[in-house]
């Protein structure tokens, strides 16, 4: 277990208010203490309570700042440790003064998500809540929060102990067996076994799994890449969904060079838009730059909004943006439908067959809740926000989770087949282990930096 005592600034970069510095370890406290005015005595300090003073810099003999400080006494802290909490004002650099003085004096710079990864080895959180303050740290709807705030009070470690449980019990009953095969019989019931971990086990890891594909957008969000030839309405698209004039529009084809990103809410889905440059044959290498990017950001795009515009003709560079898109999720956006008419939708629709489509004049505001609306059915399959599941596992939570139901229905097979005892306890080892990983009972160091890593510095 760490034992030593780390710090770091707990607030956002930049100026507030107020901005917190955040002690935790075993001496945490005789490390703030003398830096504090007036002197306080430590054993007449009470834990959990909020102190007035100000810190004081030893060497230069002068006070820093005015602060609220509080003394939070292991083990009822985050951390499990003693914390000291030093509020002061928030300006970065009167806040690194106040962290330097502190580490000075012998503590260290704490890692990205070191408290909460100390809360989790000091057995406050388990891993799934852990992960869970990183959920709720950068939350973008409040669709996401809620999911963050439910898994924060346990509901997913609930969900995962219920199944791991029985699958336990099965295990050491197995290898029971092994350790005395004259009992074989009498301990392994296969059917009964077979049955118990179908309904107990099989079912519900297949729920949860139905459950990560139900709610994990409204969490993790999915990235949309707006692409079409140039001068299409894409930029006006992308102002239009932010509803701000964030990227530049003009009749003139190629104004947009670059990438642009914002995230929008879409019924609770944050929604990384992109706005590119047109996609088309070019001399200028300036823009052939602004396209290979434009390519890079279709392969990592989850959805893509191709636009058209049916003011025009379609040319054959709709058509090769088509061949790059057809075979993705994606939406075909018609645009300009103020400049069109009937016919030339039907024969756009007709020659990019197969994807589904909305008609929309960017300029003038029309079609824009229908499109949101097919990007929203398009990302959630339809399924509003009401029946969010209660319980949604992550991605890291998938893979175990699937891991866990391959083992777990190999098991029921060889209970099935009675496949020697030795080997079904294998596949049951394997179950009980990649659950186990989930809320952290099974770990391994990268596990844990690869988890913690995503954090900010002071969480
Ligand atoms: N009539 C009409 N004009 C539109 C509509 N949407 C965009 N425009 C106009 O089309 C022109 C190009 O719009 P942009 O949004 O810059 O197009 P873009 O696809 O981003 O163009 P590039 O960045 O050059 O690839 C501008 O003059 C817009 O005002 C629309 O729905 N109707
Ligand atoms: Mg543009």
């Amino acid at each position: 277990m760490d034992s030593d005592t780390i710090a770091a600034i707990a607030t956002p970069p930049g100026a507030g208010g107020i901005g917190v510095v955040k002690i935790s370890g075993p001496r945490a406290i005789s490390i703030a203490l003398p830096l504090l005015h007036p002197p306080k005595d430590l054993h007449r300090l009470q834990s959990h309570h909020l102190y007035y003073g100000s810190i004081i810099d030893p060497e230069a003999k002068r006070s820093l700042d005015e602060v609220l400080f509080s003394v939070m006494r292991a083990p009822n802290t985050y951390t499990r440790e003693d914390v000291v909490e030093i509020q002061a004002h928030g300006s970065r650099c009167g806040l690194g003064a106040i962290l330097e003085l502190v580490l000075k004096r012998g503590a260290r710079l704490a890692d990205p998500g070191e408290f909460t990864k100390r809360a989790f080895l000091n057995g406050r959180l388990d891993l799934s809540r852990a992960e869970a303050v990183i959920d709720l740290v950068n939350a973008q709807t409040a669709e996401g929060l809620e999911l963050a705030a439910r898994q924060l009070e346990g509901h997913l470690l609930e969900s995962i102990e219920a199944i791991r449980a029985p699958l336990e019990m099965i295990r050491v009953e197995v290898e029971a067996a092994i350790d005395f095969p004259e009992d074989v019989e009498d301990i392994i019931r296969p059917d009964v076994f077979a049955d118990t971990m179908t309904r107990e086990v099989i079912t519900p890891l297949e729920e949860l799994l139905d459950h990560y594909d139900e709610g994990h957008v409204y969490r993790e969000g999915i990235a949309a890449t707006i692409v079409g030839r140039p001068n299409v309405g894409k930029s006006s698209l992308m102002n239009r969904l932010l509803q701000k004039e964030r990227a530049i529009v003009t009749a003139i084809p190629g104004t947009t060079r670059d990438f642009i990103e914002e995230t929008v809410n879409i019924g609770g889905v944050p929604l990384r838009l992109i706005d590119t440059a047109g996609l088309h044959d070019t001399e200028s290498d300036l823009e052939a730059a602004g396209i290979r990017f434009t390519r890079q950001q279709l392969d990592e795009a989850d959805l893509v909004l191709f636009m058209v515009d049916c003011s025009i003709p379609l040319s054959g560079e709709d058509v090769r943006i088509y061949d790059l898109v057809r075979r993705r999720k994606a939406i075909l956006v018609i645009n300009k439908i103020d400049l069109g008419d009937g016919h030339v939708v039907r024969a756009i629709v007709e020659r990019l067959g197969g994807l589904s489509w909305v008609e929309i004049s960017a300029l003038y505001n029309q079609g824009i809740e229908k499109l949101k609306a097919a990007i929203f059915g398009e990302v959630t399959h339809q399924r509003g926000t009401s029946d969010l599941p209660s319980v949604v596992p992550n991605l890291r939570h998938k893979l175990a989770i699937e891991r866990g139901l391959t083992a777990g229905r190999e098991a029921v097979e060889g209970f099935r087949t009675q496949r020697p005892p030795e080997l079904v306890a294998v596949d049951l080892k394997e179950a009980v282990d990649a659950l186990g990983e989930i809320t952290g009972i099974v770990t391994t160091e990268e596990m844990l930096d690869q988890i913690f890593s995503r954090f900010c510095v002071g969480k």
